[in-house]
């Protein structure tokens, strides 16, 4: 027995623990045993039609030939559309059967982004102001999707999307603010201009770097979810911006995590110079959705009947059902891509010119205004003059307006400003005013 003891503290073992740990290894050679049999006895019976795969990743038949699953580019998924190019309602079940008002309201907020466009590039031409992105050719993207949503949804944009920010009633004399950085920019004075944003109007403000949006705004979804407050996000960005990891990881996020969101890529063809042939192999941004388990659909972007139905459907759906919807809106970026670029480098005039004289958004519309009498040249001459006194007189206020105190460059960096923020603002004001003749202060707020 002291022998056996011994063994015992040895091996750390009580007498119970080693009867157990024999019971358990003649447990398991009679499994093996009994597995060998069963497997031998199953390979006599066996029907393998009749085997369903039991892997945990996927849920799928099997198939007892070999086949590459092909991808379907060349028909493509559809391009969904209510009217056609001269303004026509193709199937008359799909019109949203709009008010006179609502859809007059649609042409003027398109017209008036456009015009807004035109007035801030030249400023930029003339050197003005530093930067900006035009939004011709997309006009009906935005006016459609805004009008789909509620006040309240949550908005998070790329650049290309100032026509959003428009319709939910960001005066003109903000959009200008921003681009002249002046004392009343909201952000005051301190992104590139276009980089709008409006607590107030729910929109997120815009960053430079592509497609950071997207997983924010997934993350801003699930918190909508959990508020349980019927509200939606939605979040734009550019097919090139949707070749960004980030966007990857905001789909997947959203999908797996069941947030309320709309996925809404403009397809405008270009990122820059790099055509889609360039930007991916797939059949466009719309084919990736039903990868990540999201309900996708593809929309002609120049319809802004089209984009208008799909948005609220998603809109619709996603808050009911707690999931994330993709739209693919096809369209043509119309203008350079910014100021800094000339796209005549990298595409034709020919090609320009066909989306911006055969199918454009803005025409579209006043086709199908014009067929149901509720516009004519009279009232075209009015606005447009009207619409132009707006933009200048907005441009000219923001441009006489002064600059932010220099001091804000230090502000908001932290919430409050640290010790070394304080020893770096106080320095800059003894230098600012020993020199104070180098330095356009006269420009300035004080
Ligand atoms: C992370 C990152 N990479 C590169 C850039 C430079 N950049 C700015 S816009 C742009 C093209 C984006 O194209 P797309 O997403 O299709 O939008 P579009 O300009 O056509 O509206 C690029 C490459 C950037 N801002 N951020």
């Amino acid at each position: 027995m002291a022998v056996v003891r011994n063994i015992q503290k040895l091996w750390g073992l009580g007498v119970g623990a080693i009867r157990q740990h024999a019971a358990l290894r003649t447990s398991r050679v009679l499994q093996q045993r009994a597995f060998r049999l069963s497997g031998a006895q199953c390979q006599e019976s066996f029907d393998s039609s009749l085997e369903k795969p039991q892997f945990p990743g996927a849920s799928a038949e099997f198939i007892d030939h070999l086949e590459f699953i092909e991808p379907n580019v060349i028909a493509g998924i559809p391009v969904y559309r209510v009217m056609d190019r001269q303004g026509q309602i193709i199937n008359p079940s799909e019109d949203p059967q709009l008010s006179k008002d609502t859809v007059l309201n649609f042409y003027q907020k398109m017209t008036l982004l456009n015009t807004m466009d035109r007035i801030l590039y030249e400023s930029q031409r003339q050197g003005r102001i530093s930067f900006y992105m035009t939004n011709y050719g997309e006009e009906g993207t935005h006016i459609g999707s805004a009008a789909a949503l509620d006040s309240n949804d949550l908005v998070f944009g790329q650049y290309r999307e100032a026509g959003v920010l428009m319709y939910r009633g960001f005066p003109l004399d903000l959009f200008m603010a921003q681009c002249y950085a002046n004392a009343d920019d909201v952000g005051k004075g301190r992104q590139m201009p276009v980089h709008y944003g409006s607590k107030d109007h729910n929109f997120v403000t815009i960053s430079s770097p592509l497609a950071t949006q997207i997983p924010q705004a997934a993350g801003a979804a699930y918190a909508v979810k959990r508020e349980n407050s019927n509200r939606v996000v939605i979040c734009y960005f550019g097919e090139g911006a949707a070749s960004e990891g980030d966007a990857h990881a905001g789909f997947n996020f959203s999908a797996t995590l069941e947030c309320p969101i709309i996925f809404f890529c403009r397809n405008n063809g270009y990122a820059i110079s790099t055509p889609t042939h360039e930007q991916y192999r797939g059949d466009g941004i719309a084919a990736r959705g039903p990868g990540y388990g999201m309900l996708s659909i593809r929309v002609d972007g120049n319809d802004v009947f089209a984009v208008y139905n799909a948005t609220k459907e998603a809109r619709r759906r996603a808050v009911a059902e707690n999931q994330p919807f993709l739209i693919e809106a096809m369209t043509y970026r119309i203008g350079h891509h910014s100021t800094s670029d000339d796209s005549s480098a990298y595409r034709s005039v020919d090609e320009v010119n066909y989306w911006d004289k055969q199918d454009h958004p803005i025409s579209r519309l006043r086709h199908y205004m014009t067929a149901r009498g509720w516009w004519g040249e009279d009232e075209e001459r009015t606005w447009r003059k009207q619409s132009r006194k707006l933009v200048m007189e907005a441009f000219e206020r923001a441009e006489r307006r002064l600059k932010p105190n220099p001091e804000l460059i230090f502000t908001d960096v932290y919430d409050e400003l640290t010790p070394a923020l304080v020893r770096q603002r106080d320095s800059m004001m003894r230098h600012t005013q020993q020199y104070k003749e180098h330095y356009p202060f006269d420009l300035y707020e004080n």
